[in-house]
């Protein structure tokens, strides 16, 4: 018996090893000695320990094994595709969202990561293929056995520390394998419990990395103006203003451009939870925690928010999503921000569908009915609306393309084709929302704040990325054009067009327009700065980049393999290169600032 299973640990100890360097190939482009030790160390450790028991449950616990570290392999590489980051069981507390996202999983599905479960074909003639492999007769002593283990102990224990201060997830990743990630993951969630938490206005004020110059320029110009807020889906912001054979893709995004404060210098910096995530950033100016959607992360807490601050100035606040609430956990986030009230699925049905909800026509249609009994009852409002049809993986009905810009022949049948349909008819839905503002007499009468929530864009085939060269006209870059997504501001008294060249956030929106409508947010925490009174900004970014990663007014900052390295690319010019010791220093502060912002998180109060 014990035999049997050795060899049974052999095999899988084997073919896990090689499911974890495929895995890791393919996300890292290249593999390293000390990592691949480390690897296999992790691996060792649990096959030895497991063909250790004297029985057939070792079998078993083999066949779970191999089973749930081949599952494991492949969601790390789904994930990666996605999120370009790594996997860790954190996510596992959204898995009730896997069936609704199942779209999403199909479309990022690659055919040949099939080969990652084939071992279980062979396993079904174990009786057959254990008689023609070796070491039918391989056994440890029991003092080889716990010299085996304690080398193994001490191997992967020493890795985990040596690795445990490694800020980039890419390069602790390739130092530790999947495994050893989780193991890390734990460490560092296990030791923020008995950290101190509490953060005062004046430690935010000193690490602050981009104060506002004090000059409260156009502050109030919009008090006792409407607010309306539309977050839209997957938009990034090299549609603004793009043409395709003469044609604008987005002509009603550009259309309100000519009144407006623009900034084309801006980020998303949404982690796990995408949408969420942006909604909880805008409304909070709160910096993200990364691997966990906010709605989870501050379930259960009160969150000085901008609709709390609103409804203390007698704004009736609420937000509006054609989902149903329950996904993202948004009823409890909605709470936690304190809207007075949410719509989703229930109040808008499920005619005319597109993605997860209702098209943006029919959503938009809907909000405006709410926002006109809003005006029509004398209360001056916020509304936070979510638009969703332009969502991945960016199936248009045939019914919505004649709404869509044309696209020549070699767009057809891309991904990028796809997305920019998608993202047309988000347009086309916002134009004629604008118009029904217009009509109601609403738009004159509110400050009206645009942006994309996150990116949308993905490289599927060589025809994708010839597309993307063809639009760009230089090198796509993973974080300046990439995270790199549009935010518009429309002050009712303001009529001509401004381009503000001011680096900026999700983070910065509360502060800009808690300035603009005149409110005070002194006593507040805000982890944004006021993007109309600074021209000095810096951003810090993680999750969709690895943590570290910034960007200023003059380049991008991504962090290097070991945490005294990296390379910066310039704003203008895109020009490469290493990046000089002071860019490092201020990496550090970016991260030390963004750990404020996660102490401040878990200071937050419970709810009443
Ligand atoms: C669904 C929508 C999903 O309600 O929020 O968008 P995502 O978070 O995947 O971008
Ligand atoms: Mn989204």
């Amino acid at each position: 018996m014990k035999e049997r299973t050795s060899q049974l640990g052999l095999f899988v100890f084997l073919s896990l090893l090689l499911k974890s360097l495929y895995v890791k190939y393919s996300i890292m482009d290249e593999l390293n000695i000390v990592g691949f030790l480390t690897e296999m160390a992790f691996l060792a450790l649990f096959i030895i320990t497991v063909s250790s028991i004297r029985n057939r449950v070792s079998s078993i616990l083999l066949l779970i094994l191999n089973f749930g570290y081949s599952i494991l392999c492949l969601t790390t590489l789904l994930y990666f595709d996605y999120y370009n980051t790594i996997f860790t069981y954190k996510s596992l507390g959204e898995i009730d969202q896997v069936g609704e996202i199942s779209d999403s999983i199909v479309a990022l599905f690659k055919l040949q990561y099939i080969w990652l479960f084939f071992d279980f074909i062979l396993l079904c003639f174990w009786p057959k293929l254990k008689r023609i492999l070796p070491f039918s007769q391989l056994q440890l002593g029991p003092k080889l056995f716990g010299l085996t283990i304690a080398f193994l102990l001490f191997f992967t224990g020493t890795s985990l520390f040596s690795s445990s201060n490694i800020i980039n997830e890419l390069s602790k990743y390739e130092q530790l394998g999947i495994m050893g990630y989780q193991f890390s993951e734990a460490a560092t969630d296990i030791q923020s419990i008995f950290s101190n938490n509490d953060i005062s206005a004046e430690t935010l004020e000193k690490n602050r990395h981009s104060p506002d110059n004090g000059n409260m320029r156009l502050h109030g110009v919009a008090s006792d103006k409407n607010l309306i807020i539309i977050q839209l889906e997957s938009v990034q912001n090299f549609f603004i203003n793009l043409k395709i054979n003469s044609k604008e893709v987005t002509p009603n995004l550009n259309q309100l451009l000519r009144s407006s404060y623009y900034f084309p210098h801006f980020y998303s910096q949404v982690g796990k939870g995408n949408t969420s995530d942006a909604e909880f950033i805008t409304n909070t100016s709160i910096y993200p925690l990364g691997g966990v959607p906010m709605s989870t992360a501050i379930e259960g807490k009160a969150v000085p928010s901008l609709p709390k601050m609103l409804e203390e100035n007698g704004y009736h606040t609420a937000t509006f999503h054609a989902n149903s609430v329950s996904f993202w956990n948004r009823n409890r986030l909605y709470q936690s921000l304190g809207f007075n009230e949410y719509y989703d699925k229930k109040y808008f049905g499920t005619h005319d569908i597109v993605s997860y909800g209702v098209s943006d026509e029919v959503m938009y249609k809907k909000t405006i009915e709410k926002l006109a009994d809003f005006h029509r009852n004398g209360k001056k409002f916020y509304a936070n609306i979510i638009a969703l049809s332009s969502h991945f993986p960016f199936k248009l009905p045939d019914s919505k393309q004649p709404y869509t810009v044309p696209l020549p022949k070699e767009y057809d049948n891309s991904f990028v084709g796809s997305y920019i349909k998608s993202v047309s008819y988000a347009d086309y839905a916002f134009g004629k929302f604008v118009e029904d503002l217009k009509r109601k007499g609403l738009y004159k009468d509110s400050v009206i704040v645009v942006y994309g929530d996150h990116q949308g864009l993905q490289m599927k085939s060589e025809q994708d990325k010839q597309l993307v060269h063809q639009i760009f006209g230089r090198k796509y870059d993973s974080v300046l054009d990439h995270l790199n997504i549009p935010l518009i501001v429309k002050v009712p008294s303001v009529e001509k067009a401004k381009k503000i060249p001011t680096v900026g956030s999700l983070v910065d929106i509360y502060p800009t327009v808690a300035n603009l409508l005149g409110l005070n947010i002194s006593k507040q925490i805000v982890f944004g700065t006021d993007l109309l009174n600074t021209n000095k900004n810096q951003i810090g970014i993680r999750f969709y980049a690895p943590t570290g990663t910034f960007v200023n007014q003059s380049y991008r900052f991504s962090p290097g393999k070991t945490n005294d390295q990296g390379e910066i690319l310039s704003l203008n010019g895109r020009k490469e290169r290493t990046a000089p010791n002071r860019a490092i220093k201020e990496e550090k502060k970016i991260i030390e600032y963004m750990k404020l912002s996660d102490q401040y998180v878990k200071s937050l109060p419970k709810l009443k």
